[in-house]
């Protein structure tokens, strides 16, 4: 990574993050890459940066598109507990994977379609996208959809060059700061106007003194550090110019339900999980699912009605680690203001159910009943 950086290049770092707009942005980077020294050390950053020029391109070309009245954003209202967008070039079989499991038959797809699909009482909304062309406005238009989603499905047709087909998919995604593979450590800088530099989560091989030198030599001296898993230095750095943003993401190979021995070693070395649809019946849902719940690290509550006894049938979904309380202002404000105490049902608990108070933190299947005062 950025080892060594002269004290040129950062102060042109610092014209770039005080750009305010995308063509000033675009000058300050290339003036700030012309300063980067070649050499092992910086061809990743010098790499990154030349997407982020190319993406900036794109966004300048479509807005300019946009006041001549070329194109519109695509935006679907989330509904449901995650959705998924499904990408994929044209005649890929999207439409066909859609309908199969949302059982709805979009009659335009030129802007993206929603459905439901529920599994196990968790309830997916599925987007169908129109497909990935060769134009930027397009490809732009799509990274946005996927940036807002909460999870991909690849959808490449497996009686064409697989192998063509997600490379065109995983380099779009890429230009966008999109990683379809979870990051050793996942940085999110948070720029403040006051209150120093608070690092939340784990460092490696680094000090908080660390951080705060390596943000300050960026001209950031406010800032909230926030680092799921364990980051170094170089993470930080990193996200200093912009961090990835990861979606759990599957490919699904279409039309026929035999791979071809190139195809299978160009996917293995892809990395992400693969999944076959040539019937309907037999696409394996169930596998998707459970992949992205996990990777998304959801847990599922279900409530119990306090009148009748009865558990209701759909559960809450929330995040691994959410306590008894947030659970309780995502059921009912109410039930969250009056809170006294809980009583949770859980097979991990020898006698049930078990009171708890407001900090108890739940797992995926526990059953709630909240009670008020
Ligand atoms: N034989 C076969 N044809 C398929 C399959 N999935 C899609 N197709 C066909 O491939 C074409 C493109 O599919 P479609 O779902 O419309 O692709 P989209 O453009 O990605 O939405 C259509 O003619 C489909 O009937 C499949 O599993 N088997
Ligand atoms: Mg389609």
């Amino acid at each position: 990574m950025p080892a060594n950086l002269p004290a040129e290049a950062k102060s042109k770092w610092r014209r770039v993050m005080e750009a305010r707009t995308p063509e000033e942005k675009l000058e300050a980077l290339q003036e700030f890459l012309s300063a980067v020294p070649k050499h092992k050390g910086t061809e990743r950053l010098r790499m990154q940066v030349t997407r982020q020029i190319a993406a900036l391109r794109r966004e300048i070309e479509l807005r300019r598109r946009k006041r001549t009245g070329g194109g519109e954003q695509f935006f679907v209202e989330k509904e449901g507990d995650i959705q998924v967008v499904l990408l994929g070039l044209p005649m890929s079989g999207k439409t066909s994977l859609f309908k199969c499991l949302t059982g709805v038959d979009p009659a335009d797809t030129r802007k993206p379609v929603p459905g439901m699909k529920v599994w196990e009482g968790v309830y997916f909304q599925l987007v169908d996208a129109p497909p990935f062309l060769g134009d930027a406005a397009t490809q732009a238009r799509l990274t946005a959809l996927a940036r807002n989603a909460d999870a991909l499905m690849l959808v490449v047709d497996a009686t064409a060059d697989v192998e063509y087909q997600v490379t065109t998919l995983l380099n779009s995604l890429e230009d966008a700061r999109i990683t379809v593979k979870r990051p050793r450590a996942q940085v999110e800088i948070e720029k403040r106007a006051t209150g120093g530099v608070v690092v939340v989560g784990d460092l490696e091989g680094a000090t908080l003194q660390d951080v705060i030198s390596l943000l300050r030599e960026y001209g950031i001296y406010h800032a909230a550090v926030r680092i799921q898993g364990r980051a170094t230095l170089d993470d930080v750095e990193e996200a200093v110019f912009g961090g990835l943003s990861y979606k759990p993401s599957v490919i699904v190979t279409t039309k026929t339900g035999t791979l071809g021995e190139r195809a299978k070693s160009y996917l293995t070395a892809v990395g992400v999980p693969v999944f076959l649809f040539s019937k309907c019946e037999e696409f394996e849902f169930g596998g998707v699912a459970e992949y992205f719940f996990k990777e998304l690290d959801l847990i599922r509550v279900y409530t119990r009605n306090p009148k009748t006894g009865e558990v209701e049938e759909r559960p809450v979904v929330t995040k691994r680690g959410a306590r008894v309380l947030d659970v309780a202002k995502m059921i009912h404000t109410q039930l969250y203001e009056n809170f006294k105490y809980a009583l949770v049902w859980s097979n991990r608990f020898t006698f049930n159910p078990r009171r708890v108070g407001k900090d108890f933190i739940l797992e995926d299947g526990d059953i709630i009943q909240i009670v008020g005062g």
